[in-house]
């Protein structure tokens, strides 16, 4: 009883610093989505990809989260974005508090779009809300179709999932129309996109939605 109370207490803190975080967006002019996804499924890869492709069309900063290390920085800054790390020291998500302390170091006032990349883990950052405007799960071929079936929540609370790794396909067993009949039974507005962040194949789809969920 007394861990079931103390889970709902840090999710109403949570919450509460979610809502300042949808307060800076809404002052800022920014849609906010936040990404979600096991270890090592593309989210960094797509986000750079999406950067690149998207310059001179939306001014995207991003805000990484992992347990150690600011690589993912790295490689977003690489691209020219402004990005800020979270290092969680051990956390399986991201709190909104830590993403209300990391947007204080983003140039705000210059951006349309800020992408929150989760901690790896198909898990825990589903409980955690943000102030996100929507959220994107990533699955890729590699990990296995069984996934919308055994993580549903995360998949239920999503508002788009990227298939990522098309490319693989054929070399490893994935059946993708499993994952969209498994992903829409949970979620039925859920919108899919068949993508590969390595050849750029299904990407154009990703980015039109992109341009007009930020202009909408
Ligand atoms: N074949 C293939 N490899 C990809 C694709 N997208 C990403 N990768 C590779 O997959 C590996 C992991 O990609 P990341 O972008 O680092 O994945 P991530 O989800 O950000 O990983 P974490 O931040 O550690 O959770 C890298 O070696 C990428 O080059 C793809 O579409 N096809
Ligand atoms: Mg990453």
């Amino acid at each position: 009883m007394y861990t079931v109370n103390l889970k709902k207490k840090i999710l109403d803190a949570n919450e509460e610093a979610a809502f300042k975080n949808s307060r800076l967006f809404h002052q800022y002019k920014i849609k906010c989505l936040n990404v979600i996804s096991s270890p090592g499924s593309g989210k960094t890869t797509i986000l750079s990809r999406t950067i690149e492709a998207l310059k001179g069309k939306i001014k995207i900063g991003v805000v990484e989260g992992d347990l150690k290390t600011d690589l993912d920085t790295q490689k977003i800054k690489k691209t020219g974005a402004a990005a800020i790390q979270i290092e969680t020291n051990g956390a399986g998500h991201l709190s909104a508090e830590q993403v209300y302390e990391a947007l204080q170091n983003l140039p705000l006032a210059k951006l349309n779009l800020v992408f929150i990349e989760n901690v790896g883990n198909l898990v825990c950052p589903s409980d955690f809300v943000l102030g996100e405007h929507g959220r994107v799960v990533v699955l890729s071929t590699a990990e296995g179709d069984d996934k919308p079936a055994k993580y549903p929540s995360t998949f239920a609370k999503a508002d788009i999932l990227l298939i990522n790794k098309i490319d693989l396909l054929g070399n490893v067993d994935f059946d993708t129309s499993r994952v969209r009949a498994d992903a829409l039974k949970l979620n039925k507005n859920l919108k899919i996109f068949e993508i590969s962040a390595k050849t750029a194949a299904g990407l154009q789809n990703w980015y039109d939605y992109l341009l007009g969920f930020v202009a909408g």
